[in-house]
């Protein structure tokens, strides 16, 4: 086969300490992503969703320029295809929030029934989760209050009728209003993910409005089930995130300790891998280390730096280059945006792979199992591990990148409403719902979502994040696009430089109040399934206005995507009627229905998200131009809201 041309390591990332650690990796012949992107021939059919494998009478595949075959073996046309491929990729997003919720959620039965070392930190957030699910807390012990929520949370995962019980307690009653009259409410997680799979068979639902409508409820059910119900059960059980700094970029990496990096998402075990690094000290002593130093990739290390302020490596594209720097002892992972390549990286150097759940293993890697029962018992296992291997270390490959970036995050809805209510105690949401009217805050929009070795590491989250900060727009951020932002500067008050006038007043206000120079100009709310926060936030808003989600001037935007997740995340949002800007190819283009269904404008005779919800998919590429549109749909909500 011949070689591609790679791509100069000036046009892979926007981040010099990646850049110098691709080159070390090209020198020492080691394959990542980013190589591995220039030389994978992107397939045009499966680019815009035309290719079906649903069946053995297939596959079929479609060209949407109307050459060959208009219809598969089974007569599905290119809009029942593209509508299925969709719904299959929302389906494989929102099952892996899902269990994520899960996950959490049998964590918190066991500790509250002492089968689980864990202990319930926030027993305030307890109980206002308690309150809202309308559950009795007289006269009852913490764990038996904490049973009862996560006896509620797996219900969620179990009932037969109703509607959800995180929809119920989280929802928008306008929003909910729409998707009952829609019949789009998602009844428990698992039977609405199985009814999508089924539907999304050979001859099952094949009628394309439908099927966006199905994924629809998978954005629903990600949203709840997902998001909501693992930030309310994570924030219980771990705390809610309070301001906090840290560090990022590459060099957060310590010569002098062992390093592990903890990854993927879920955060049972890695808050246990953090007590075990402490308490291990004395032995990474014994072997000549000044002791453990724990580091962030992806989203838990979002996790783990809301809520104990660890230092943050890497994002999503670049988790490969983490182990090139040779100063890795081990990289424990979960689920979820966990390269199998690491594996092959790793074993160009020292580092070991330590895979934890016995549905995500890695051929090769070194297995410890993981369940909240014996989580003291693999978190120290892996810090042990991690420790005696700081021994083959080999100081040639040593190459670990000098500066690091301060940046502030743990910005939780809690946190931003406890900094607001130091201007107006009786009324914490009025100084924002102020700055709004008075268009000193022009609106909100959520950075989210990823990198991808396809796109340039950064650019595209940081440019849309600069484009609306100048235009006086309020930036809150999760995920890896949080990583991007924070590396940047624009989770310091240095990046304060980047904000209009107006919006950097609001800023220093409001940070002053509670003893910081000012808040910084990207508000970091967390992980992936943290973006349940922004929707909190707009909730609250929208309930304090008297208007729907929909009416309100707010935006979110994923540019660097790679993930279905991200996918699910956004519809989830745009059934609130909220718009969503993706930089990343959705995959939809093969059909004319379903990509207007999605992006379309109100018109009359078609049926539109924007029309149904109020709010629309906006797909582009060029990041000035989706920040134009994203600040003209702003200003749209602005006119009809404020008659502007
Ligand atoms: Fe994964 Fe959550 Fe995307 Fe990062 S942002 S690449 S999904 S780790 Ni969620
Ligand atoms: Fe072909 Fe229909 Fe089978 Fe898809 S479901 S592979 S279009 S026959």
């Amino acid at each position: 086969m011949t070689r591609m041309k790679l791509r100069h390591v000036t046009e892979v990332s926007d981040d010099l300490q990646v850049q110098s650690l691709l080159e070390k990796a090209r020198k020492e012949s080691v394959s990542t992503a980013f190589d591995r992107a220039d030389e994978m021939m992107q397939c045009g059919f499966g680019s815009a969703g035309v290719c079906c494998r649903y069946c053995l009478e297939g596959p079929c595949r479609i060209s949407p320029n109307g050459k060959g075959p208009q219809k598969g073996v089974c007569g599905a046309d290119i809009h029942q295809i593209v509508a299925r491929s969709f719904l299959n990729h929302l389906t494989q997003g929102t099952s892996g929030h899902a269990e994520h919720g899960r996950e959490v959620a049998l964590t918190l039965l066991e500790a509250a029934e002492g089968k689980a070392p864990f202990e319930i930190k926030d027993v305030d957030k307890l109980y206002a989760v308690a309150n809202d699910l309308g559950l009795e807390t007289a006269d009852k012990t913490v764990n038996e209050i904490a049973k009862e929520v996560a006896l509620k949370a797996l219900e969620d995962f179990q009932k037969q009728t109703g509607i959800m019980n995180w929809v119920q307690m989280r929802a928008h009653k306008d929003s909910l209003k729409k998707w009952n009259d829609l019949r789009i409410t998602p009844v428990n997680a698992h039977l609405e993910i199985s009814k999508a799979v089924a539907r999304n068979a050979m001859g099952c639902d094949a009628d394309p409005l439908n099927l966006v409508l199905g994924a629809v409820t998978m954005g629903l059910v990600d949203g709840y089930a997902g998001l909501h119900l693992s930030t309310d059960l994570q924030d219980i059980l771990f705390g809610t995130p309070k301001a906090v700094k840290a560090k990022y970029s590459m060099a957060v990496l310590d010569e002098k300790k062992v390093n592990i990096a903890v990854h993927g998402h879920v955060p049972m075990l890695s808050e246990k891998v953090v007590e075990w690094s402490r308490k291990l000290k004395p032995e990474a002593e014994k072997v000549g280390a000044e002791g453990v130093n724990i580091v962030g990739v992806c989203c838990t290390g979002n996790e783990l730096l809301m809520r104990q302020g660890v230092s943050v490596a890497s994002s999503f594209s670049s988790q490969e280059l983490v182990i090139v720097s040779g100063a890795l002892e081990a990289m424990v992972v979960d689920i979820q945006c966990v390269m199998p390549g690491i594996q092959n990286v790793a074993e160009c150097y020292h580092t070991e792979i330590i895979t934890t759940l016995p549905y995500v293993k890695i051929a090769g890697a070194t297995h410890v199992e993981f369940s909240p029962e014996i989580a003291d018992k693999a978190a120290e296992e892996i810090v042990r591990k991690a420790i005696k291997n700081f021994k083959n270390r080999d100081p040639e490959k040593l190459s670990i990148p000098k500066e690091t970036v301060d940046a502030y995050a743990g910005f939780s809805t809690e946190q931003i409403l406890e900094a607001l209510s130091k201007l107006n105690a009786d009324d914490p949401l009025m100084p924002l719902i102020d700055a709004i009217k008075a268009g000193k805050i022009r609106g909100v929009a959520a950075l989210v979502g990823c990198t991808n070795p396809r796109e340039k590491q950064d650019i595209g989250n940081v440019t849309v994040a600069k484009e609306l900060l100048k235009n006086n727009v309020l930036v809150v951020a999760t995920g890896c696009a949080a990583h991007s932002l924070a590396k940047n500067k624009l989770m310091s008050p240095e990046g304060l430089v980047y904000c209009g006038d107006e919006l950097r007043e609001v800023l220093e206000a409001i940070g002053q109040a509670v003893g910081l120079p000012s808040l910084p100009p990207a508000l970091h709310m967390g992980s992936c399934v943290d973006n349940s926060r922004p929707a909190d936030l707009l909730t609250a808003l929208a309930n304090k206005l008297g208007v729907g989600i929909k009416d309100l001037p707010a935006v979110g935007s994923c540019p660097e995507t790679h993930s279905p997740k991200a996918l699910s995340i956004g519809t989830f949002f745009i059934a609130h009627g909220v718009d969503v800007h993706v930089g990343v190819n959705p995959q939809v283009s093969g059909s004319s229905v379903v990509t207007n269904i999605l992006c379309g404008d109100k018109q009359e005779g078609t049926v539109t998200a924007e029309e149904v919800f109020g709010g629309k998919l906006i797909y582009e590429t060029d990041h000035i131009v989706a920040a134009e549109k994203l600040l003209e749909r702003i200003n749209m909500k602005r006119a009809q809201l404020l008659g502007e």
